[in-house]
């Protein structure tokens, strides 16, 4: 893959209106078919089986430098899987640039989904908007007022994206966090049809852990804090031994609620964020065979720089 990285990195940077249109359409087609591999409009199964080797990428937000380093790295390029955990846009300036080099690959690996892109609150639905939102400028910035037409293209293209994945008995990922309602996984699978009645798509993209036990109201305005007894009892609901989400900046990874929730942080410098280090997971044959707690994840499997 690297020298299609290479490639694409640096044609991101002079792309036309008109064939980023194009790439958006294709994207779309390509998630469309994806649709129904999932189950409902959000959920994506990995076979523990099937696999040998599943990164996980936290937030980018507009870091291309380190959207590269990550995709040329040995363990990303051999990967079956590599599971994007949302927010591309927004606090970074090449936003657009991160865009179109995702859905250039996206659409080079085709559908089957070895490229899965996440939702996060930065690729919320309409009625959940999020500051900043620097993408819409970005866009305009480089492409006048066809780049507000590219911007509303980008928005729909967020409705076709998945929100989690389960790596059955062992791993549930997503953005933010759990929803205190989960009674089984088809809460989660199916969150965003059944909002805005339900918060659980809203707790999904932006719900943070919080340590001890509870459920409280979030000072980000939207999503809750969430304790380890929700944790303990989703992930008893759903099966599985630990969540890997991202939205939280941090110096690479960090561990929370006693190894039950790892946080994962894939950008970094100083604009912005003040994280100094960035990382991303590499669950490898070993991680999948056997569920390991956050603890472990972040000690044997992150990949630190
Ligand atoms: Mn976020």
């Amino acid at each position: 893959m690297n020298a299609e990285v290479e490639k694409w990195s640096k044609k991101a940077f002079a792309v036309s209106v008109e064939d980023f249109s194009a790439l958006i359409d294709e994207a779309k087609e390509v998630l469309e078919q994806e649709k129904g591999l999932r189950e409902g409009s959000g959920l994506v199964r990995i076979s523990p089986e099937a696999v040998s080797n599943v990164v996980v990428v936290g937030d980018i937000h507009g870091d291309m430098e380190n959207l590269v380093h990550i995709l040329k790295d040995r363990d990303v390029k051999n990967a079956d899987r590599i599971v994007f955990l949302g927010d591309y846009g927004d606090r970074g300036d090449e936003s657009v640039e991160v865009y179109y080099l995702l859905l250039k690959l996206k659409v080079l690996e085709g559908k089957g989904g070895k490229i899965i892109m996440l939702r996060g609150n930065h690729e919320g639905p309409p009625d959940m908007p999020v500051m900043p939102h620097d993408l819409p400028f970005l866009f305009m910035s480089r492409y006048g007022d066809k780049g507000k037409e590219l911007y509303e293209e980008i928005k729909e293209l967020w409705e076709y994206l998945p929100y989690s994945v389960l790596v059955e008995g062992r791993y549930l990922m997503l953005h933010g966090g759990l929803p205190a309602n989960v009674a089984s996984i088809s809460d989660i699978a199916y969150a965003h049809e059944s909002h805005p009645a339900s918060s659980n798509f809203e707790e999904i993209l932006w719900s943070d852990p919080v340590e001890g036990n509870g459920y409280f109201h979030s000072t980000r305005g939207a999503g809750r804090m969430f304790g380890e007894d929700v944790t303990e009892k989703v992930l008893r609901a759903v099966s599985v031994k630990t969540l890997i989400r991202s939205h939280e900046p941090c110096e690479g990874v960090e561990v929370r609620q006693r190894g039950k929730i790892l946080t994962l942080f894939s950008r970094k410098g100083a604009q912005h964020y003040s994280n100094k280090r960035a990382a991303y997971l590499v669950l490898d044959e070993n991680m999948l065979r056997e569920a390991k707690d956050a603890g472990v994840l972040a000690q044997d499997a992150a990949r630190i720089w």
